[in-house]
C-alpha cells in the first residue's frame, strides 16, 4: 500500500504545519480558469489540489487531473462524489465513509461495489471519516447522499462521531459544511473535535476569507479546503495560502 501523501499530511499534523487544499470541481472550471488557478496555486505554495464534486456531469475529470499534473508538482487528491469519479492519473484518493449519515450505501455499500476497481487504480488510498455539518442551507451533497448533516451547534455529536471514526481505523476526519455553505463550521466545533482526535482534521465548506481560514487553523484544523470562493476569484488563493502558511513560520 502506498502511503506517501498520507505520511506528509500526518507529519504536518504532528509538526503543527497547516496546509491549504484548493478544491477543483471539474464541471465548473473552463480551460483558461483552470490554467490560471494552477498558476496562482504554484505561486502561492498551495499544498494540495482536491479534485471532485458531488455531481460531476461531464467527463472532464481525467483531463483536469492530467492538466494539473502536467503543469505543477502539487499533489492531486481525488475527493469523489461517487465511485465513478476515479482516475489513476491522480496521486491519491480520499476513500470516504460518510460517518455523519446513516445511509449504508455511503458507509460501506458503494465501497464494496467499487473495491476491485479502486484497488486496480494503483492510487494511494486514504480512508477518511467524512462528516457533513449543517451549513445553513441544503447542499448538493446532503441532497445526493440522502443524509442529515450534524446540526451546527451539536459539538458533542461531532466529536463523538470523529472519535468513533478514528477508533474504527480511519486515517483522516473531513468535516464539511458542504460546498457553498452559508455558514462555515464554527470554531468551537472545530476546537472540540480537534481536542478529541489524534488523526489529521480537514475543514471545508463555506470558507470565503483568509481570516476564516486562519481562524479555523488556530482552532485545530490541519488542512483547509476552499472551492467556491476561489472558483469565483482565483486571486483569493494567494491571500488564503499566505494566511494559513503564516502560522507555520
Ligand atoms: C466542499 O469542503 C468543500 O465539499 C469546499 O466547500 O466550495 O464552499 O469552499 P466550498
Amino acid at each position: 500500500m502506498k502511503h506517501k501523501i498520507y505520511d506528509t499530511i500526518y507529519k504536518g499534523k504532528i509538526g503543527a504545519k497547516k496546509a491549504f487544499a484548493v478544491l477543483i470541481d471539474p464541471d465548473k472550471l473552463d480551460d483558461s480558469t483552470l490554467l490560471k488557478t494552477i498558476e496562482i496555486a504554484i505561486q502561492s505554495n498551495v499544498d494540495y489540489f482536491f479534485v471532485g464534486g458531488s455531481l460531476v456531469v461531464t467527463d472532464t475529470l481525467d483531463k483536469v487531473v492530467t492538466t494539473i499534473k502536467n503543469k505543477s508538482s502539487i499533489p492531486v487528491i481525488l475527493f469523489p462524489g461517487s465511485p465513478d469519479q476515479i482516475t489513476p492519473k491522480a496521486d491519491a484518493l480520499l476513500y470516504l465513509s460518510l460517518i455523519s449519515g446513516r445511509n449504508p450505501e455511503l458507509l460501506i455499500g458503494q465501497h464494496v461495489i467499487s473495491a476491485p476497481f479502486v484497488k486496480q487504480s494503483g492510487l494511494e488510498i486514504i480512508p477518511v471519516g467524512y462528516m457533513l455539518v449543517d451549513g445553513g442551507t441544503p447542499t448538493t451533497v446532503s441532497y445526493i447522499s440522502n443524509t442529515n448533516p450534524i446540526p451546527a451547534n451539536k459539538n458533542d455529536i461531532a466529536s463523538c462521531t470523529a472519535m468513533a471514526g478514528e477508533m474504527l481505523g480511519l486515517k483522516l476526519i473531513y468535516m464539511d459544511a458542504g460546498s457553498g455553505a452559508k455558514q462555515a463550521i464554527t470554531t468551537s466545533m472545530i476546537q472540540q473535535v480537534a481536542k478529541y482526535i489524534h488523526i489529521p482534521l480537514i475543514i471545508g465548506g463555506g470558507i470565503t476569507t483568509a481570516e476564516k481560514a486562519k481562524e479555523n487553523c488556530l482552532a485545530g484544523a490541519d488542512i483547509i479546503v476552499v472551492g467556491n470562493a476561489v472558483e469565483k476569484d482565483p486571486a483569493l488563493i494567494k491571500d488564503i495560502a499566505a494566511a494559513i502558511h503564516s502560522l507555520n513560520a
